[in-house]
C-alpha cells in the first residue's frame, strides 16, 4: 500500500524535504513510501501493522493499557562507540576522541550499503521536532527509515509529524537523517554525522541510541557543532525544577553518563520530611541552553518522552518512572511474564517463578543468565509523568541557577562540592571520570575519562569544546554555580556509603541554598565542601564517621586522580584551553 501525502506542507523548506525524499527514494528502492502525520489513526494503524510483522507483541492490555514489546536482535542492544562516526572535511575538527571519515569516502560506502536496502519494504518519512514548537532553540530534522519500531519510538521521543513540518521555516534547513536496518550485520554498523551538511546516515542497527536520530545523533553530535557555531550548547544533562515551600523556582541542569540515574535523579521525590518542597522534571537526557538577553542561561528539554533504563527501576527507587510507564509505553528487551506483564531485575515484588526472558528463553529463579538485558529500556511519553514540569513547553525554556556533574566513582571523589568559579566549573566537568555501563558496547565498570557526560557524544574535538564552555562565560553575566557529586562512592566493605535516589534531595537542596546565598560552606582544596552539620538530616539517621569517609579526598587517591587526568589532557593538548592547564596548576598547588 503507498500512502500519499496527506496533509497541507508548510510553504517554505518543503521542495527540499521532497527532494531529499526522493533522493534516497531513488537509492533505497523502497516498495512504498508512508509519510508520517503524527495522527491518533496513524498510530493505531502503525501498531496494527507492527504487531501482525511480528515487530512488537502487545502486553497485556488491562494491566498496560497501550504498552507494546519488542525484541532486539541479541547482537544489537546498545550503543556502539566503535561504529560511530563524525565526518567533517579534516580529521582534526573531529578530534582525537570521535572516530573520523572523509565526508565523500563515508557516503560513497554507505550509499552503497543503501542501494537498493529498501527492495520488499517500507520507506517511513518520519517529520520530527526537537524542542517546543516556536522555541528559538527548536528543530526540525526529517528521519527516513524501514523500522516501524523506529518510527513508533519517535512517536514517543519527538514532537512528531504535521507539527514538525510547520514549524519548517522555508530555508530548507532541516536535519537530513537515513536509517536502514540492513540485515543487523554488526560489520556493516555505522552510524555517521556529517555536521556540515546537516545530516546523518545510520545503518545496521535499530537500537535506540543508534537509530533514533533525533536523540544522540541530532540532538547531541549534530547539535554541539551546530551551537558551537552559533553559541549555545548542546549537553547530556537532565534538567529540573524545585520549588520550595514558599514558592520559589529554581532550575537546575545536571550531567551524569549513560545508565547513571539521570532519569531517576530528574524524577526524584524529596523525603517525606521536606514538606512543601517539590521537584519536577523538564528533561532526563538533553538539555539545550543559550544565553538568554537577561545575562542568564536558559535551556530547553528538546525531547518529548523517556527512553530509560529499565533493571532497577521500581516504586522505591523511582516511582515517577514507574507511574509514567504503565500505559502508552514501549518495552524493549526486558523479560515478560506468562500474564503479558513485564519484569526486570530490581523491579518491585517477588520474582516471578517463570518469565520469557529477553533473547525470547524459558526463564526461571534458577536460571544463571539475567531475565532482562542489563541495557533494556522503556520508551514512554512525557505526559505520562505526574512531576512533569509546564515549564516543558515554553518556547523560552527555563533560567538554570546550577549546573551539576557526576560520575559513578567508587573512590576518590568526595558527595558533593562546589566550584570557585565557572573556569574551575568547566575543569570539573572536563575532568569528569566514570565506570563504563551497559548503555554502551564494551566493558563494564571500567572508570574511563567522560568530560561534562558528552565523551561519546560531542560532535567535534573535545578542546575546541571546552574552550566553547569557557566562552559561553563571556555572554552570561549571572552564571550558573557549578557543582561535583558522586553518589556511588563505595566504603571499605565495599557497600555504598550513600543511600542515594530520594536522599539525593538533601545534596540538591544544598545546591539550591548555595545558588539562593541561603547555605554556607567550608573552603578546601578541591572546592566549597558542606559540613555536617549544615546537612538538613531531617528524617535520615547519619552517622558523622560514614560522613566523613563519604567526604574526605585523600592525598595519595588525588595525586594518582590528577595524574591520570593529566594522560586525558594530554590527548586533547593540541586545542585545550590555556585555562584550563592553568586550573590544573592551581588544583596542584592547593593539594
Ligand atoms: O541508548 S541511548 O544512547 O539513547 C541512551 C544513552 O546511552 O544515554
Ligand atoms: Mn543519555
Amino acid at each position: 500500500m503507498t500512502i500519499d501525502r496527506k496533509f497541507g506542507m508548510a510553504p517554505g523548506g518543503f521542495e527540499s524535504v521532497e527532494k531529499f525524499v526522493e533522493k534516497y527514494r531513488a537509492i533505497c528502492e523502497p516498495d512504498q513510501v508512508f509519510w508520517c502525520d503524527g495522527s491518533e489513526d496513524e498510530k493505531k494503524f502503525l501498531l496494527q501493522q507492527a504487531v501482525s510483522a511480528g515487530v512488537l507483541e502487545p502486553l497485556n492490555q488491562d494491566i498496560l493499557p497501550g504498552c507494546y514489546y519488542h525484541r532486539s536482535n541479541p547482537n544489537d542492544v546498545a550503543r556502539v562507540e566503535q561504529c560511530t562516526y563524525i565526518c567533517t572535511p579534516s580529521r582534526e575538527d573531529a578530534g582525537p576522541t570521535n572516530n573520523w571519515a572523509a565526508p565523500r569516502d563515508m557516503y560513497e560506502k554507505l550509499h552503497g550499503l543503501l542501494r537498493s536496502s529498501m527492495r520488499g519494504r517500507t520507506m517511513y518519512v518520519v517529520p520530527y521536532l526537537m524542542g517546543p514548537p516556536g522555541s528559538p532553540l527548536r528543530m526540525v530534522g526529517i528521519e527516513l527509515t524501514d523500522s516501524i519500531y523506529v518510527v513508533l519510538n519517535m512517536r514517543i521521543m519527538s514532537r512528531m509529524g504535521r507539527v514538525a513540518l510547520e514549524q519548517l521555516t522555508g530555508k530548507g534547513d532541516f536535519n537530513r537523517g537515513v536509517h536502514c536496518t540492513l540485515n543487523l550485520d554488526p560489520a556493516q554498523r555505522f552510524i555517521c554525522h556529517f555536521p556540515q551538511d546537516n545530516a546523518i546516515i545510520s545503518v545496521g542497527s535499530g537500537y535506540g541510541g543508534n537509530v533514533l536520530l533525533g536523540k544522540k545523533c541530532l540532538a547531541l553530535r549534530i547539535g554541539s557543532s551546530l551551537g558551537r557555531q552559533q553559541g549555545w550548547l548542546a549537553e547530556h544533562m537532565l534538567l529540573l525544577s524545585v520549588e520550595s515551600p514558599t514558592g520559589d523556582k529554581t532550575y537546575v541542569a545536571a550531567a551524569f553518563p549513560s545508565a547513571c540515574g539521570k532519569t531517576n535523579f530528574s524524577m526524584m521525590i524529596p523525603p517525606a520530611s521536606f514538606e512543601g518542597w517539590k521537584v519536577k522534571t523538564i528533561g532526563d537526557d538533553i538539555a539545550w541552553m543559550r544565553p538568554g538577553k537577561d545575562g542568564r542561561l536558559w535551556a530547553i528539554n528538546p525531547e518529548a518522552g523517556y527512553f530509560g533504563v529499565a533493571p532497577g527501576t521500581n516504586f522505591a527507587t523511582n516511582p515517577n518512572a514507574m507511574r509514567s510507564i504503565q500505559s502508552d509505553t514501549i518495552y524493549t528487551n526486558v523479560a515478560v511474564t506468562p500474564n503479558g506483564d513485564v519484569w526486570w531485575e530490581g523491579k518491585d515484588g517477588p520474582v516471578p517463578e517463570n518469565l520469557t526472558d529477553w533473547k525470547g528463553n524459558p526463564w526461571t529463579p534458577q536460571s544463571l543468565e539475567k531475565a532482562a538485558h542489563p541495557n533494556s529500556r522503556f520508551t514512554a511519553p512525557m505526559q505520562n509523568n505526574p512531576a512533569l514540569a509546564p515549564e516543558v513547553n515554553h518556547p523560552d525554556g527555563v533560567p538554570i541557577s546550577a549546573i551539576i556533574f557526576g560520575g559513578r566513582r567508587a573512590t576518590t571523589m568526595p558527595l558533593v562540592f562546589q566550584s570557585f568559579n565557572w573556569i574551575h566549573g568547566v575543569y570539573l566537568g572536563a575532568t569528569m571520570a566514570s565506570e563504563t555501563t551497559a548503555a554502551a558496547a564494551g566493558e563494564l565498570g571500567k572508570v574511563r575519562r567522560d568530560p561534562m557526560a558528552m565523551l561519546p557524544f560531542c560532535g567535534y574535538h573535545m578542546g575546541d569544546y571546552f574552550n566553547h564552555w569557557l566562552n559561553i562565560r563571556r555572554e552570561l553575566n549571572d552564571p550558573p554555580r557549578i557543582f561535583h557529586v558522586n553518589w556511588f562512592r563505595k566504603g571499605k566493605d565495599g557497600s555504598f556509603l550513600w543511600p542515594g535516589y530520594g536522599e539525593n534531595f538533601r545534596v540538591l537542596k544544598w545546591v539550591i541554598d548555595r545558588c539562593r546565598g541561603r547555605a554556607p560552606a567550608r573552603e578546601t582544596a578541591i572546592g566549597w565542601m558542606p559540613r555536617f552539620n549544615e546537612f538538613d538530616w531531617q528524617g535520615l539517621p547519619f552517622a558523622k564517621s560514614q560522613w566523613d569517609e563519604l567526604m574526605q579526598y585523600d592525598a595519595a587517591e588525588w595525586r594518582r586522580e590528577l595524574l591520570w587526568q593529566e594522560e586525558f589532557l594530554l590527548t586533547v593538548h593540541d586545542r585545550l584551553p590555556k585555562e584550563l592547564i592553568f586550573q590544573r596548576e592551581l588544583l596542584i598547588s592547593r593539594l
